[in-house]
């Protein structure tokens, strides 16, 4: 195991780490921005270095400062989190020629599942349900392109190889509408990621997001960790995530589990990794990969009782996988609501210092948040301030923990979601389960309309 492992994040996540250091042993260096000095992380970190001001490219997006700051505290390895430069290839790879471990996959594996059409090419081939489309990028060739979109038929989806996580897409009803929509998205993709490939993919309608956990070591095991239902966004950020995903029959995520768990043992995967997929009338599609811990890892870690962040560590140290893919069984159910520091119904940020804090508690419920009493969020960065978790024997238990801990939980100073939140615990579509990836949004879109009548 290692010694000394350098976090370089910020916030819950920054927390969750450093928890996970500490029951394993591990001595914590933390880095911060100015904005950051006083973040109860930092504080119970072992040592602490300020890596740059409160702009995150000045800071958290600073490799040289990170990588001076491992250089000087003696850390063996570095935990990137999520966000940030958690999924940069080429930070990685420093880090790995710095003579640093970096907690997560190889460089190369970050790099192909960074590249949307290398990432379904190889998923393809591994066997994973992909959703249909181009076969691979499209070419400049505007005839071939109206046929693939015949093909396939319409609507489609037109998507950039470098965008990912609802950047860079346009859908397209018409095959008058095609070819601008192309040319646009080709432009928009250069501007925006400096790689004009894109690809289509057949646009559908009405699906919910479900994505599957896997982990992996590196002496060829691989294990999937049941799946995740995340279609509670709003603009493409998730709003609740819950395990497992109601209403989905069990025999069909097994077996599409373990064709992830075996792409992974094909690639050489190592370390967490979530395989997104839209799932619609009975099918899964696979659209990308994600090679970090992702926000929603604790739903998954309360059904499983498995540590995500500990098993990265483990992983990333060289030790096999503890757990095989029969000692993998789910108990029960847990949902999670993000609470933001934000207007709950125009989610404008609401920055500043918290004058009061009180978390819930009780069976069944996990708090994971670095806020306090008398903390101050920074304007600087994303606004969610930390993350309210409930499980319970079934999914209506885990509700109404949920309604009950949304009730406990006291926040002044700021404005948050929890108003939202205490709403869609209540909301029929949500207690029936399975909603869509676009129901959070009309149901947002009907409460304005009311209040603005
Ligand atoms: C799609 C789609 C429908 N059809 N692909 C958006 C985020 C990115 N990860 C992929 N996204 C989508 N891809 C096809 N072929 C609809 C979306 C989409 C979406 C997906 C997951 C969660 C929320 C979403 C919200 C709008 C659109």
């Amino acid at each position: 195991m290692f010694e000394k492992i350098l976090i370089a994040n910020r916030g819950e996540i920054a927390l969750r780490v450093l928890r996970a250091c500490r029951e394993l042993g591990v001595k914590v260096v933390a880095v911060h921005s100015e904005a950051d000095t006083e973040a109860k992380y930092v504080k119970l970190a072992d040592e602490s270095v300020c890596i740059g001001p409160a702009p995150s490219a000045q800071s958290y997006l600073n490799v040289p400062a990170i990588i001076s700051a491992a250089e000087v505290t003696d850390a063996e390895a570095i935990h990137p989190g999520y966000g940030f430069l958690s999924e940069n290839a080429d930070f990685a790879e420093r880090i790995e020629q710095s003579g640093f471990v970096f907690i997560g996959p190889r460089p190369e594996t970050i790099r192909l599942m960074g590249d949307k059409v290398s990432a379904k090419d190889a998923m393809k081939a591994a066997g994973v349900p992909c959703v249909p489309g181009s076969d691979g990028a499209l070419s400049e060739d505007s005839r071939e392109i109206v046929r693939i979109a015949r093909g396939v038929g319409y609507p489609v989806i037109i998507k950039a190889a470098g965008g990912g996580g609802g950047r860079g897409m346009r859908v397209v009803h018409t095959e008058a509408a095609l070819l601008n929509a192309v040319s646009t998205t080709r432009a928009e993709a250069q501007a925006a990621f400096g790689n004009p490939v894109v690809y289509m993919e057949k646009f559908l309608e009405n699906p919910r997001h479900i994505e599957i956990q896997i982990m992996a070591d590196q002496h060829g095991s691989a294990v999937y960790l049941g799946e995740r239902d995340c279609s509670m966004q709003r603009r493409h950020q998730k709003v609740i995530e819950e395990a497992p995903a109601p209403g989905i029959d069990r025999k069909l995520i097994a077996a599409v589990g373990e064709r992830c768990a075996r792409a992974c043992r094909k690639i050489g995967y190592r370390g967490a990794g979530t395989f997104e997929f839209l799932y619609e009338n009975g099918e899964f599609y696979f659209i990308e990969m994600n090679t970090r811990v992702q926000v929603e890892h604790p739903v998954t870690e309360l059904i499983t009782g498995i540590d995500i962040v500990q098993t990265q560590i483990r992983v990333a140290a060289g030790e096999k996988l503890r757990f095989r893919q029969r000692d993998i069984e789910l108990r029960g159910h847990a949902i999670e609501c993000r609470i933001n520091a934000e207007d709950p119904f125009n989610f404008t940020p609401s920055p500043g210092r918290i004058t009061n804090w009180h978390t819930p508690g009780g069976p069944g419920v996990r708090v994971d948040s670095h806020a306090y009493n008398g903390y101050t969020v920074p304007s600087h960065y994303d606004s969610m301030i930390g993350k309210l978790i409930t499980c319970g024997d079934t999914r209506e238990q885990a509700i109404r923990r949920m309604r009950i801990a949304l009730s406990e939980m006291a926040v002044a100073g700021i404005k948050t979601n929890i108003p939202l939140h205490q709403a869609l615990m209540l909301d029929t579509n949500f207690i029936e389960g399975g909603a869509s990836i676009h129901y959070l949004e009309e149901r947002l879109s009907d409460l304005n309309e009311v209040k603005t009548d």
